[in-house]
């Protein structure tokens, strides 16, 4: 498994994902969470990811309710070498091999639809639209497998706010990079590219929806979605779109590219749930990666993926036999 520096990628530095207050504190922020209890935490983060040469931990700890799991952090060798990014081929080692081509400066992501500030939003102005945080998330891939990744980034709801959507918007479509010149995988036509998500407005506000640009305290790697994506934790990994460029507001149900290639099989809503098994295979369990080998055992999935508590409200009184 190549690391993202063997490959030449060009990484920004952190102060650029790390706002300058947080970033000049960082020290004495670390220092004092050592005599914590998040010691532990930061431990897993740091030495257990072999993180490249300059990496340094975001100072600020969330205080979004469920934003840190405790479950140990994945190692950032198969976080960032097991990956999903179809762009660049389907197998699970193609984005971490074929993602160099990915250009992410200059980038802009475009504002559109039922918002009172329209318009494009440089990558540059959009890392400070928000104060950076650290979140550590369970992810689920409806696959199968899972991972606990620590994100960097900070509540979508931060830039939803600030462009102002107005009544007509329901949902918020995302619109991710679709270029055959940089992405190889675009010859096949597994998908419709680009490839598109969605999410239901009260959905894009949760304060766990998260606008990330980073990882284990550095900026995200080509593979995992640069240099912006949104997380949504509490639903199946496909739901968290990679490389945006556009950020549509709209009133009805928009487009989104795994519903659209296989309606029967992936829904609009996906929330990780154990109780509604794939047509093809049980959604019960999930193998956490790097944990054991062939025969480690598998772990019960969770009901949101662990979240149920924070966004359980949001689909209070739907079927969601019906609307998976
Ligand atoms: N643009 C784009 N975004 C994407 C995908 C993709 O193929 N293209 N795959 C999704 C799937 S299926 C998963 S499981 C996650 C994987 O994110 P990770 O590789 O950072 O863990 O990204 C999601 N976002
Ligand atoms: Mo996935």
């Amino acid at each position: 498994m190549l690391l993202p520096k063997d490959r030449g990628f060009v990484h920004p530095k952190a102060s650029e994902i790390t706002p300058q207050p947080v970033y000049r504190s960082r020290r004495r922020w670390v220092a004092t969470a050592a005599a914590t209890l998040l010691a532990p935490r930061l431990a897993w983060a740091a030495g257990a990811t072999a993180a490249p040469k300059g990496a340094v931990l975001v100072g600020a700890h969330s205080a979004v309710p469920g934003a840190i799991t405790m479950d140990k952090p994945t190692s950032l060798a198969d976080a960032t070498g097991y990956n999903n990014f179809y762009e660049f081929g389907l197998d699970k080692s193609d984005p971490a091999e074929y993602a160099h081509t990915l250009k992410t400066r200059p980038w802009s992501v475009a504002i559109e639809g039922a918002v009172r500030r329209p318009g494009p939003l440089g990558i540059e102005d959009l890392l400070k639209l928000g104060a950076m945080e650290e979140r550590v998330y369970r992810m689920r891939c409806v696959e199968g497998w899972s991972m606990v990744i620590p994100w960097v980034g900070f509540s979508l709801a931060e830039l939803i706010r600030k462009v102002e959507p107005t009544g007509n918007a329901k949902y918020v479509q995302f619109v991710t990079l679709a270029d055959r010149a940089q992405m190889p995988g675009l010859r096949s036509s597994v998908l419709d590219w680009p490839y598109v998500e969605g999410l239901r407005l009260d959905e894009a506000m949760n304060p766990l929806t998260l606008l990330t640009f980073g990882m284990y305290g550095q900026v995200l790697p080509n593979q995992n979605g640069a240099p912006v994506r949104v997380v949504v934790p509490w639903k199946y990994g496909f739901k968290s779109g990679k490389s945006i460029v556009k950020i549509r507001f709209v009133e009805q149900q928009p487009a989104t590219s795994w519903s659209q290639a296989a309606p029967q099989e992936y829904g609009f809503y996906s929330n990780v749930n154990p109780t509604v098994d794939h047509p093809r295979w049980s959604q019960a369990s999930e193998r956490r990666i790097g944990e054991g080998g062939l025969f480690a055992k598998k772990r019960a999935t969770l009901m949101f993926n662990g979240y149920e508590a924070q966004v359980g409200q949001l689909y209070a009184g739907m079927d969601l036999k019906k609307w998976f």
